[in-house]
């Protein structure tokens, strides 16, 4: 079964492609990533930086989280980030996203032992 580690590392890290993006990327990756199924998810974010960069962030400013809890933590450097987000006419099954390229600090929940990142909270 995938572990909510697993779920974050598929939904949220794409370090090898190149950060400046068009709007295919999102209707790709959004597809081959498996967020398009049953439903089209409204909004994700997904992370141009190694792996090992964006698990530091565990490590990083210790913040509350949207929903009350306190495990998030905002990263200390900018990172590379693009949004992808439904378009209004968008009609599941045909999931169809806009692409923002970006460069913000990150806020991510993490959990367990190791302390891991299980949520993309927002980006600021
Ligand atoms: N989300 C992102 N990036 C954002 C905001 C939200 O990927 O900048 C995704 C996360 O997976 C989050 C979900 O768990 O959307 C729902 O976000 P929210 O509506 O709870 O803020």
């Amino acid at each position: 079964k995938e572990s909510p580690a697993m779920k974050f590392q598929r939904q949220h890290i794409d370090s090898d492609s190149p950060p400046s993006i068009d709007s295919s990327y999102c209707n790709q990756m959004m597809r081959r990533r498996n967020m398009t199924k049953g439903w089209c998810k409204p909004v994700n974010t997904f992370v141009h930086e190694p792996l090992v960069d964006v698990q530091a962030v565990c490590l990083q400013g210790n913040i509350t989280c949207k929903n009350g809890q306190s495990n998030c933590h905002q990263s200390s450097s900018a990172m590379h980030i693009t949004d992808c987000r439904l378009t209004n006419g968008s009609k599941y099954p045909n999931c169809a996203y806009r692409a923002t390229n970006k460069m913000r600090h990150i806020i991510i929940a993490c959990e367990g032992k190791p302390y891991v990142p299980v949520h993309f909270d927002a980006s600021v």
